[in-house]
């Protein structure tokens, strides 16, 4: 219900590589619309022997609230240093804009970050420069919010990765989420901030406030966020112990070159209807069929959207110099595997026969009751819905744009 009435802006915000070129998309419009809005905010570029694409949809919902930053090459002597976040804002956009643009500021300028940089051994230290950094915008946020006189009440998830040289820190403050996938399989994700671990949970007891409904007080869904500051006026208690809190995770991995693959970081409409394995997976089959990231991030959206997911997404795909290759056998197969589903479909149409043209979810129906041979794993037949879609528009003349979207997107479709 909360959910419903909350009102959504999407802000997209985007570095581009080398010198901080600032991007900015904005869209607000209305709740729930008609039909999903399938235009995307997309991006991509390289450095640092790492490139990367990303890719926003607004979805079903009215409005967006959602934020990336993707950065090779950072200032204050950080070249070799790449950063990419997602945030993902809740009732308002100001603080994912925010964030957007300044969070990378407050942490590699805070003293605890740049001393990291004078160390041998520095890797506590920068993951104590991120979480500093981290309490210090949010800080500040609160200083200017509060010279507004409170009227922002917006807050914003953080998911992101700071890769140096050595490392990779992934950082996690909300319910988003960063994989990393190595030599093929999922090799560290970040845990989700919901009100239910036990962890947060006392935490939230303990600032005097409960959790039902999964959520904060029976409203936010999410325990750690920026911004949200009417969760973080508990007198006698401190930044980290309020009911929402403001302090990331952070968790170093040493690279490895030769296995590294890929990182994706993305906001829960995402994860809500794919698993980490899943994504992984697909992920790494798109990757054998086409280098554009930008495409492959917005498969990813699509697929994920004919999954069921009713939330605004947002992906960013990093990849290591060891991500799959395009290889011709994949690209054949994939060939191979779309004129199958061309023909059938065509087949399913012509058998219908004097009970005039099946609709498409009849077509979907059939085609996911029977075994076809090399589906993408993970993606399965719902990746392959444009494909499926686009002979179905070709072959039924008496095409009507205006069905029931409910219908046209079955949720929970694989
Ligand atoms: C959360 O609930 C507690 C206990 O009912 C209440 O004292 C507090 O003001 C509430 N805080 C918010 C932000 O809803
Ligand atoms: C990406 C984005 O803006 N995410 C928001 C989408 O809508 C849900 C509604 O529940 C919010 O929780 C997300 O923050």
């Amino acid at each position: 219900m909360a959910e419903a009435v909350a009102k959504f802006t999407f802000v997209f915000c985007c570095f581009a590589p080398v010198h901080l070129l600032l991007d900015f998309w904005c869209d607000t419009m209305g709740a729930f619309l008609d039909k999903p809005k399938m235009e995307k905010y997309t991006s991509h570029g390289e450095g640092n022997s790492l490139k990367f694409g990303l890719s926003s949809m607004q979805g079903w919902r009215v409005e967006m609230e959602d934020a990336h930053t993707a950065a090779v090459s950072l200032p204050h002597g950080l070249d070799l240093w790449s950063f990419f976040a997602v945030y993902d804002g809740h009732a308002g956009s100001q603080v994912a804009k925010y964030c957007c643009e300044h969070l990378l500021e407050h942490i590699t300028t805070n003293p605890d970050f740049q001393s990291a940089l004078q160390e041998e051994t520095c890797v506590d230290s920068v993951k104590n420069g991120i979480r500093t950094g981290f309490l210090q915008i949010d800080e500040h946020m609160r200083t200017i919010s509060e010279k507004k006189h409170g009227v922002d009440r917006s807050g914003s998830t953080a998911v992101g990765v700071l890769i140096s040289p050595t490392h990779v820190y992934f950082i996690n403050c909300g319910d988003s989420r960063a994989l990393l996938s190595r030599a093929g399989a999922v090799h560290f994700f970040t845990q989700d901030h919901k009100p239910n671990n036990p962890l947060e949970k006392e935490r939230i007891q303990n600032a005097g406030g409960s959790v039902m409904i999964q959520r904060v007080n029976g409203s936010l869904a999410v325990s750690r966020a920026l911004g949200d500051f009417d969760y973080k006026c508990v007198h006698g208690k401190g930044p980290t112990e309020q009911l929402v809190s403001p302090e990331p995770e952070v968790y170093a991995i040493e690279r490895c070159e030769a296995e590294d693959e890929f990182i994706i970081l993305a906001c829960d409409g995402i994860w809500d209807v794919m698993a980490n394995e899943q994504l992984c997976d697909f992920v790494r089959s798109r990757l054998e069929v086409s280098d554009d990231l930008e495409r492959v991030s917005n498969e990813i959206l699509d697929t994920c959207l004919y999954k069921g997911s009713r939330d605004n997404m947002s992906v960013v795909l990093v990849c290591f110099s060891g991500a799959p290759k395009v290889s011709p056998e994949a690209v054949n197969r994939e060939l191979e595997l779309d004129k199958y589903l061309e023909t059938r479909v065509e087949e399913i149409m012509k058998k219908q026969g004097d009970e005039g043209v099946p609709d498409l979810v009849h077509v979907m129906r059939t085609l996911a009751s029977e075994s076809i041979p090399n589906l993408p794993p993970g993606g399965e037949l719902a990746s392959k819905r444009g494909v499926v879609e686009a002979v179905y528009n070709k072959l039924n003349p008496y095409r009507n744009d205006d069905t029931d979207p409910d219908i046209l997107f079955f949720r929970g479709f694989s």
